[in-house]
């Protein structure tokens, strides 16, 4: 199998890392072209050589107006070609990239992940795919090298909202459980004490047990940025406001993730919210 891989970012990196593991020959490119050729992986210079050379390209950037750069500049070559955007978008976006490759003869799957960099080395992702059926079929096994779990979601559109409503609860349930945390240790608690207690109760959750030692050891390496969880948010607010949802919770939440951007830890990991709480505290006692 044979593809080409945009984005190199923290999902990206690993997501090519198990890719190639598994046979897979992955030529990549990255607007800074530093980390593609740092990778160890053939690259190439420009983006057109890499459209030029390869039928399906994995899109793993940034954000919608990323994908909307890289689909303009991929435009005069997407005849016949598969985009795989493993990207997490926002739901107008994902639809006119639908509408777009239909236009220009290719093939769009809109592809977000639930699972950071971890799970994508290990090839343990959960994957949500919209888009045509028989094309889902034909890529099918360079999906399953990437995951444990693909559904299979066929209507454009509905892989980006379940993956923003996933992330929407991820961020709150993160911040629920960081501010836990601080008050429990302004009680008096032991934090390792603490999080051994919730574990066992009500308290517990997948992102206490992925977030565990990174919370114990408050040391914030990034699998899954602060700024690009705010991104979600701002994309999960255009679903509540489009389908009346109630976000009254998401929107206290993003406005303390984004102190976290004022702090300078834009680049950390988003459990660094419990250091935002922390440092509000500090603020208020102080
Ligand atoms: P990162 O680590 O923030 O990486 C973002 C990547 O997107 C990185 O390769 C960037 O290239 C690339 N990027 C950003 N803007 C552009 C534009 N305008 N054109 C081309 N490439 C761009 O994100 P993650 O890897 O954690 O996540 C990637 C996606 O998956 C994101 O949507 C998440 O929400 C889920 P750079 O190296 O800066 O040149």
């Amino acid at each position: 199998m044979e593809v080409g891989f945009v984005g190199l970012g923290l999902l990206g990196q690993a997501m090519v890392k198990r890719l190639s593991s598994q046979g897979v020959k992955v030529t990549v490119w990255n607007r800074s072209l530093e980390k593609a050729k740092v990778s160890g992986l053939p690259y190439v210079e420009t983006l057109e050589e890499l459209i030029d050379k390869e039928e399906t390209i994995f899109l793993c950037v940034k954000d919608s107006q990323a994908v909307e750069d890289l689909l303009t500049q991929m435009s005069p070559y997407l005849k016949d070609k598969i985009i795989i955007d493993t990207s997490t978008n926002c739901l107008s976006k994902v639809l006119e990239f639908h509408r777009f490759l239909k236009e220009k003869g290719g093939f769009y799957l809109e592809c977000p992940v639930l699972g950071s960099v971890i799970p994508a080395e290990k090839g343990q992702l959960t994957l949500l795919i919209s888009g045509e059926e028989k094309v889902f079929e034909k890529v099918k096994p360079l999906l399953q090298i990437l995951s444990q779990r693909c559904f299979y979601l066929q209507t454009p559109g509905k892989a980006t909202k379940a993956k923003l409503i996933n992330n929407y609860l991820l961020a709150l349930i993160m911040e629920a459980l960081a501010s836990a945390i601080v008050l429990g240790e302004n009680i008096g608690f032991n934090k390792e004490e603490l999080l051994n207690i919730l574990e066992n109760g009500a308290g517990n959750s997948y992102v206490l047990k992925v977030k565990k030692e990174a919370l114990l050891k408050e040391n914030f390496i990034p699998h899954f940025s602060l700024e690009n969880l705010i991104k979600d948010l701002n994309y999960a607010e255009e679903l509540f406001k489009t389908f009346s949802g109630i976000a009254l919770e998401g929107a206290l939440v993003k406005e303390l993730y984004r102190i976290g951007i004022n702090l300078g830890l834009k680049d950390k990991d988003f459990s660094a919210i419990y250091y935002v709480l922390k440092s509000l505290q500090t603020q208020t006692s102080g």
